[in-house]
């Protein structure tokens, strides 16, 4: 979660807030969040509040509030789509809680709970040993056992999901790796590749669980 305010406000970072009115949705776990930060770091904020996401837009984008406040991919896209102007407002580098996302299943549906995770996971692994959409059929030949294990090359992990052993090279050829994804959708709206959505090996958080 972090802060998205208009550019003439001239503020920084999020310890300038100090007094702000914040606009924000109500019976979100960003109410909460913003109630924390504001008292944790001993300054005070006037909530402005709003049951839907449409009318917490509108008013920021109307000046009823300084600050528009929810999880920070959420100010990338509301930025990107919903502002005049997107140019004239700025997220904060503040990260002031983690706000994970993910695919959603049905509760209850095991099978297709392990296939959907693993896909995540394959798809990680496939950024991480550099296999791409575009050379996916070429690394098939690659001698590095990870490589081979996601490209069912060897190993049984497609059988074992149910499936058969080329599903990751094919979800791999027709989407991409996991950051060709975030390439296409993520980095346009403006929400770059660092924290904790880089990769592990760039200091980030996303990583695979071992696929075998
Ligand atoms: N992480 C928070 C934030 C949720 C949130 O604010 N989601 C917004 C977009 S960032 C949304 O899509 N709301 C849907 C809606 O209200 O229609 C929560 O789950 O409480």
């Amino acid at each position: 979660q972090g802060f998205m305010v208009p550019k003439d406000l001239k503020v920084n970072k999020a310890t300038e807030l100090d007094g702000a009115e914040v606009c924000v949705q109500t019976g979100t776990t960003t109410e909460l969040n913003l109630a924390d930060y504001f008292r944790a770091k001993g300054m005070t904020f006037k909530p402005v509040v709003f049951e839907n996401l449409e009318e917490s837009k509108t008013a920021f984008f109307n000046g009823r509030c300084q600050v528009y406040t929810t999880d920070r991919s959420g100010l990338a896209s509301i930025r990107a789509a919903d502002a005049p102007n997107p140019d004239d407002y700025v997220i904060l580098p503040d990260t002031i809680s983690k706000e994970p996302l993910g695919p959603v299943v049905r509760r209850g549906d095991d099978e297709w709970f392990s296939i959907v995770k693993w896909m995540v996971y394959g798809l990680i692994e496939a950024e991480e040993k550099g296999v791409t959409s575009k050379n996916v059929d070429e690394m098939k030949s690659s001698q590095d056992p990870v490589i081979q294990r996601l490209l069912g090359v060897s190993g049984d992990m497609g059988t074992k999901l149910g499936l058969d052993n080329d599903w990751a090279a094919r979800a791999i050829k027709a989407v991409g790796n996991y950051g060709e994804l975030y390439a296409r959708n993520v980095l346009p709206i403006g929400l770059p590749r660092e924290g904790s959505n880089a990769l592990w090996t760039n200091g980030g958080m996303m990583y695979a669980m071992p696929l075998r």
